[in-house]
């Protein structure tokens, strides 16, 4: 990352009281799983507990609203068939490229996940990767998730941190999940949406 760009971290974050969802695509696997492993990073280096971590997947980033807006909704209702297995290592079976859609698949036997606690989200992590391809279908869906977030997150008072990255080819969205292909690895964006999630999700509760 260049010097000039980029937040600066705010060194007084302290996740230990919050919950926290993360509600992400399945298209563009490769990257949206280091993507999500940099925000539970964060997030747990910023002392959210694991089982205040909610993890969900969706089929594209086309979702992502209506997913963020029904958990917000029923932030109390218990929690996600794959959480543990991405808080276990993002467990979700072989990887060939980055460009397809996948059902999570269980590859091995994760540690049982510890009870969810049922206090609201204080923050929902969106993440999707959305790269364009040779008709407008970028455009639209671009247009229309960032619009639907930005409403959601305003209208319920709940962060909505936008994790979505709007690349215009795969090297642009590679190199911002930190896994460029070039001698420039890029720099892992997850990274600051998890922290993004926790300093948010404290200015609320300050703010009511
Ligand atoms: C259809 C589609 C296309 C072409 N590209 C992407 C993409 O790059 N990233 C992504 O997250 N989703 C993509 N999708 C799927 C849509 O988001 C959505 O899942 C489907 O249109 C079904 O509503």
């Amino acid at each position: 990352m260049s010097d000039i760009k980029g937040p600066v971290p705010d060194a007084q974050v302290d996740g230990s009281s919050l919950r926290v969802a993360i509600v992400h695509a399945r298209w563009n696997k490769t990257i949206i799983d280091a993507l999500v492993t940099g925000a539970l990073k964060k997030l747990k280096e910023a002392g959210v507990k694991e089982n205040n971590i909610v993890v969900e997947s969706v089929p594209g980033s086309f979702e992502l609203p209506l997913a963020c807006s029904r958990m917000i909704a029923g932030s109390h209702i218990q929690v996600a068939s794959n959480q543990a297995d991405l808080l276990g290592g993002l467990n979700f079976g072989s990887s060939s490229g980055i460009a397809s859609p996948r059902v999570p698949s269980r590859t091995g036997t994760p540690a049982p996940a510890a009870p969810s606690s049922n206090q609201p989200f204080d923050a929902v992590i969106a993440i999707g990767v959305l790269i364009k391809g040779a008709t407008m279908h970028f455009e639209y869906i671009c247009d229309a998730v960032s619009h639907s977030l930005m409403k959601i997150q305003v209208d319920t008072g709940v962060p909505v941190i936008f994790g979505v990255l709007t690349a215009l080819n795969d090297d642009q969205a590679l190199e911002r999940a930190g896994l460029g292909r070039g001698d420039n690895k890029g720099h892992n964006h997850g990274e600051e949406w998890g922290l993004a999630a926790v300093e948010m999700g404290s200015h609320v509760r300050r703010w009511g």
